[in-house]
């Protein structure tokens, strides 16, 4: 098998493949392949390939739902002035053009947002992000994608007469916010079925609340079209990593396919023109890998207000101007990135720590969170990245976890064992914030790598590669690869599927740097192509045991199809 052929070489990660019980029940008219790769992904019955709107669920069970809806339908027929306050990332930045979108169509006309600076003000619902509402007017004041642990700002902004609305999926803390509503399905008591909607996804169904509540009252008029938001929904969700469980996918599916057909807003398909991404045929991969990181890069290096602009724009050449000035903060970003990374070796702390703690002096506060990524799947060992944050002396820090450690538990410890060091956290499982004293780094350093040490099994150490096993030669041609394309979106908790299998590799070209092409011999097949991206050192030509995912080249109207290759080992 695999796993024993890959044991030979130390560098090569082991692949394990993915158990998919129950295939057999799904329609036969799926080719094998979907049919083992839904199984494999927990889809057993018809009804969860099923991604139309009819099959969203409804919004009954949503905590604070109708409050919400009630407050706003008054605010909208009183014109009274809503500000709309957002997060620095891309699903606050959907959300918030969402809201502001949905309301403007909704006869709102006093709508106003502000977003919190990154460097100076920090997450949430901070006192200054509220000054800064009041001083432009504000009456009500909605967060998206923000406020579930916001006690004192939301306390500071309704003590200045301010209706405060809380919509939010963040896990809720010991207390919550003393808002007029809240609206998260993460809150306790949420009677809601599906908890991993992003900000995005709970403004859209704030959004649509609202809709039916003017209907109720009696309002016509410009009416709005809840699925003109949901390129929005599509990429928000997406680029927030949230699970694509049933409701999310239909959320993206149908925002993809509207992206697709050319309805997207003019931000979001500038955004993919930038990044030289053909908006016919988007995929989730496209908005979480070519358009999120673009709108991200504002938030990181700059300020997100450009890239809620660019998502309100609805004009063409403006919006392309923004998405240009966009990509090139996007590749600054990524030099900034490439730096950092070039010197995290150095930034180690503890250089043989199972819990790794990086500094370095000279990091950028915005990009800590994507090299604890890149350190993280290169090691196989949860992370956390420290950059100095403005305020002297303190340091902000970004931690990614494996699976098998929830970071956000053992921050929690940290802090119960030694009170005091670390100034603030927040997160979940897999991701987490915190802020601390340089003084107290050491201190960390050591701490969270004996939590870690002590929670980890060897075997949740091991990285693992999970692969759907492998495609006969009949299987490896364009077909399978327009299936498996069709068959998504692919994303978190529904990983794109990956094959691995024996191939021959008969020829290799090193292109750009770092990548190599490859032309593969396998028995019964013609030849296929095969790029493996920065994988100059592995390169060998010979038998190869190779995990891919079969894609389809686009190129002048042509289509292929190609292997892109996750791991590649000797076969023997
Ligand atoms: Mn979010």
């Amino acid at each position: 098998v695999a796993g024993d052929r890959d044991s030979e070489t130390d560098s090569a990660p082991r692949i394990r493949r993915r158990e998919h019980h129950g295939a057999e029940a799904l329609p036969p008219s799926l080719a094998p392949v979907l049919r083992r790769v839904y199984a494999a992904r927990g889809v057993l019955d018809a009804a969860s390939l099923d991604l139309s709107l009819a099959r969203l669920l409804p919004p009954e069970g949503m905590l604070g739902l109708d409050a919400a809806a009630g407050l706003l339908a008054d605010a909208v027929q009183q014109q009274a002035a809503i500000c709309i306050a957002g997060d620095y990332d891309a699903d606050g930045a959907t959300s918030t053009a969402l809201m502001l979108r949905a309301l403007r169509r909704l006869g709102a006309q006093r709508l106003d947002h502000v977003v919190p600076d990154r460097f100076n003000m920090g997450y949430g619902l901070s006192r200054p992000l509220v000054d800064l509402a009041v001083s432009r007017g504000a009456q009500v004041l909605v967060t998206v994608d923000s406020g579930i642990a916001s006690v004192d700002g939301v306390a500071y902004a309704r003590a200045q007469g301010l209706i405060v609305i809380i919509t939010d999926h963040h896990l809720a803390g010991p207390e919550l916010p003393a808002a007029d509503a809240i609206v998260n399905p993460n809150q306790p008591g949420d009677g809601f079925p599906s908890k991993h909607l992003a900000g995005v996804g709970v403004a859209f169904y704030v959004m649509a609340a609202l809709r039916s509540e003017l209907r109720r009252r009696g309002q016509t008029g410009d009416e709005l079209r809840m699925a003109d938001l949901l390129d929005l929904v599509a990429l928000g969700t997406v680029a927030d990593v949230v699970k694509l469980d049933h409701n999310n996918r239909i959320l993206v599916a149908q925002g993809l396919a509207r992206i697709r057909a050319g309805r997207a807003c003019a931000g979001i398909r500038a955004l993919l023109t930038a990044g030289g991404r053909d908006p016919a045929h988007t995929t989730s991969m496209d908005l979480g890998f070519v358009v999120g990181p673009r709108l991200n890069a504002a938030g990181r290096l700059e300020d997100m207000g450009q890239g809620v602009a660019c998502l309100l724009c609805d004009e063409e050449e403006q919006a392309l101007g923004m998405a240009r000035a966009l990509d090139a903060l996007n590749r600054a970003r990524r030099d900034i990135e490439g730096d950092m990374l070039s010197g995290a070796d150095d930034a180690c702390l503890l250089p043989d720590a199972v819990g790794v703690t990086l500094f370095d002096p000279a990091w950028h506060e915005g990009v800590v969170g994507l090299v604890a990524s890149r350190v993280k799947e290169a090691r196989h060992r949860p992370v956390i990245a420290f950059a100095p944050a403005q305020q002297e002396g303190l340091l902000k820090g970004s931690a990614r976890s494996i699976s098998g450690l929830h970071v956000r538990d053992v921050l929690a410890l940290v802090d119960a064992r030694h009170p005091g060091l670390i100034e603030r956290f927040g997160g979940h499982a897999m991701a987490a914030g915190l802020s601390l004293q340089r003084e107290h780094l050491a201190t960390f350093a050591a701490a969270f790598d004996g939590i870690c040490r002590d929670s980890l099994s060897a075997d949740a150490l091991d990285a693992v590669l999970d692969s759907d096993g492998e495609l006969a030669a009949g299987e490896l041609g364009l077909d399978t690869a327009l299936a498996l394309e069709q068959a998504g979106p692919w994303g978190q908790g529904f990983p794109e599927p990956a094959f691995d299998g024996r191939f021959e590799a008969v020829d290799t070209r090193v292109v750009g740097e770092r990548h190599v092409r490859y032309e593969l011999h396998v028995p019964g097949a013609p030849r296929l192509q095969a790029i493996d991206f920065g994988g100059v050192e592995r390169m060998r030509t010979g038998p190869v045991h190779l995990l891919y995912q079969l894609d389809i080249n686009r190129w002048r109207g042509n289509m292929s199809p190609q292997l892109r290759i996750r791991s590649l080992a000797p076969a023997t």
